[in-house]
């Protein structure tokens, strides 16, 4: 911080040096994942800034994803996520995915059951009104970093008892001969709301995939419609291009 005081004469606004030099403390390695930043009062009186400065400097390196802020408890520095590089072109489960790199695949539930269906989901699973879909909700984790909240909602005749699908949909699937062959996956960028970010252990407003999947049988009948939210900073989506014949 002191070198901000230093840096004060050179004409770059005071909010950006002070966001370098706490960048430049974090790649130093002079804090660390994890630790906690000095109160916004500390930074401000050690770096000779208003308070109004240093917020702006650590709102943009929040943004950023080098800080994350919890509410009540303070800004640290983002943990390190390793990057899951992800083949976008074979139709494989989230447990598939991450037991094949050797990582330990863990889920918390946020829902399942059955339930009316929304209209969205009505159309999509091509269900009536008086049919039920199964819900399933969960938080995946991988070497206990939380990496996507997916939703999938599947017809309650494909999925009848949502409680019992053990830690692999796509292995309760394979039992009962409904696992997909094919799927439609479309990716968008969004920033994380609040709730989401709590979920992921990451800061509200940063980036975020949006996936949205709808996956098929071999007769062509749709088995699920699953949305879920990746964290920006922990996946790459890989995708091999051929010359178009
Ligand atoms: C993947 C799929 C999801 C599927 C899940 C099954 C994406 C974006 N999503 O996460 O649609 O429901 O795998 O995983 O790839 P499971 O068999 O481990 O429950």
């Amino acid at each position: 911080f002191q070198a901000v005081r230093n840096a004060q004469q050179k004409g770059a606004p005071l909010y950006v040096q002070l966001r370098k030099s706490i960048e430049d403390a974090v790649n130093a390695g002079i804090v660390g994942p994890g630790d906690a930043l000095p109160s916004e009062r500390d930074i401000a009186i050690r770096a000779d800034v208003s308070r109004v400065t240093v917020r702006k400097a650590v709102q943009d390196l929040v943004r950023g994803g080098i800080l994350v802020q919890r509410h009540g408890s303070g800004t640290f520095v983002a943990p390190r996520v390793n990057r899951v590089e992800q083949p976008l072109s074979r139709l494989t489960s989230f447990t598939e995915d991450m037991a094949r790199r050797g990582m330990t695949v863990r889920s918390e539930w946020l829902d399942r059951g059955l339930y009316t269906p929304s209209p969205e989901e009505m159309m999509t699973l091509g269900l009536s009104p008086s049919e039920r879909v199964a819900r399933v909700a969960r938080l995946r984790i991988a070497d206990d970093t939380p990496l996507a909240i997916e939703r999938a909602s599947l017809s309650a005749t494909i999925l009848p008892d949502p409680e019992a699908i053990g830690d692999s949909l796509y292995a309760a699937l394979e039992k009962t001969a409904h696992r997909p062959v094919r799927a439609i996956q479309r990716l968008s960028a969004k920033n994380l709301s609040e709730a989401e970010a709590r979920l992921l252990g990451a800061s509200p407003g940063s980036a975020s995939l949006n996936i949205e999947r709808i996956s098929y049988l071999a007769t062509g009948k749709v088995v699920e419609f699953t949305r879920s939210v990746y964290r920006g900073d922990a996946y790459d989506f890989v995708v091999e291009l051929r010359l178009a014949d």
